[in-house]
């Protein structure tokens, strides 16, 4: 593998899948395979899981791990070309890129949507860049559209614990104080819709999600409809995508949050969310610590999916 950015890049998601649960039931079985390799982590926004569980997945690996937060400590960063720099960016990109692409041997990036245009945002213009220009194979660890890592290990959960072949999956949108990138949403999308699940999206008007990711979902905007008989529930706020309300927040409807009274519109589903959550917005705190909640064995397979990426990406380098 030369790159992993979308669900594409994995390929047969059986065969990931199983890659997956046979990393799982050891994880040091390519301890060797990563020796004198160096993974570079930037990261652009904050972070818990994925800085930690990458990190993890490196060192099961035999890797060496350098870890940068751009705007702690490094020089802020120019992103555009063409911009006279007298303002308070040091660096341009376009130098720091190859910089760091010189110190490693594939380079992991979290580069959020930054809700000033829509283009830039969905052209992954960061991303791209790096890609282009850091001459290493590059992942994502959450990008302006996609959050590929978290949907991977999403499919792990859910083939964990799925008790029928083609359980119905429901990504709900749920309240939030701030805007959110569509980010987890739109992977989300796209790796069920690679799956043969029942998948189902439900959120208020004016959320749509753009259409390359909803593909073939129903979309349904009564949530309570779209509850009934799920096997999964899939929570996430983001913000509107559709113009001219791009990166706005429509609503903070806490009739939206998901409680038990409308899990008991399921077939007892399990509750899932790629967490940071904010309970009682998102979420009761009855359902997110109830037995059904996978949020913690779903964050826990972050470390699994990042395991076989990076696998994958150094068995790429040879
Ligand atoms: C981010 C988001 O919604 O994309 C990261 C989630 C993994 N969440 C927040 O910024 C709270
Ligand atoms: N789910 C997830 O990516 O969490 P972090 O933002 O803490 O990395």
């Amino acid at each position: 593998m030369k790159k992993f950015t979308c669900v594409q890049d994995i390929g047969d998601l059986k065969v990931a899948v199983e890659e997956a649960l046979e990393l799982k039931r050891d994880r040091y079985q390519f301890s060797e395979l990563g020796r004198n390799k160096t993974l570079l982590m930037l990261f652009f926004n904050s972070s818990l899981r994925t800085r930690l569980s990458t990190q993890k997945a490196a060192m099961n690996l035999g890797m060496n791990v350098m870890v940068l937060d751009v705007n702690q400590g490094a020089w802020k960063l120019e992103t555009e070309r063409g911009v006279i720099m007298d303002g308070d960016k040091p660096e341009h990109l376009l130098e720091a890129i190859p910089v760091m692409g010189s110190y490693c041997d594939i380079i992991g990036i979290r580069s959020f949507a930054q809700f000033k245009d829509k283009k830039e945002d969905y052209e992954e213009r960061i991303l791209e860049q790096f890609i282009r220009y850091s001459g290493r194979p590059v992942f994502s660890m959450e990008a302006a559209t996609r959050h590929p890592l978290q949907s991977f290990a999403d499919l792990i959960t859910i083939e964990e614990y799925k008790k029928v072949e083609r359980p119905k999956v429901v990504l709900t949108w749920a309240p939030h104080p701030k805007a959110l990138p569509q980010a987890v949403p739109n992977s989300f999308a796209e790796w069920m819709n690679a799956t043969d699940y029942d998948f189902v999206i439900t959120h208020p008007e004016g959320y749509e999600l753009a259409e390359e990711f909803v593909g073939g979902a129903k979309v349904e905007y009564d949530q309570r409809k779209a509850f009934e008989g799920a096997d999964f529930i899939y929570a996430k706020n983001w913000a509107a995508y559709r113009d001219p309300h791009y990166g706005e927040v429509l609503s903070k409807n806490r009739a939206w949050t998901v409680d038990d009274e409308k899990m008991a519109l399921t077939n007892n589903a399990y509750f899932m969310h790629c967490l940071p959550v904010r309970r009682n917005m998102i979420v009761s705190d009855s359902v997110i610590e109830s037995e059904q909640s996978l949020v913690i064995p779903e964050a826990a397979n972050r470390e699994i999916s990042a395991t076989v990426v990076l696998k994958r990406l150094l068995e790429g380098l040879k």
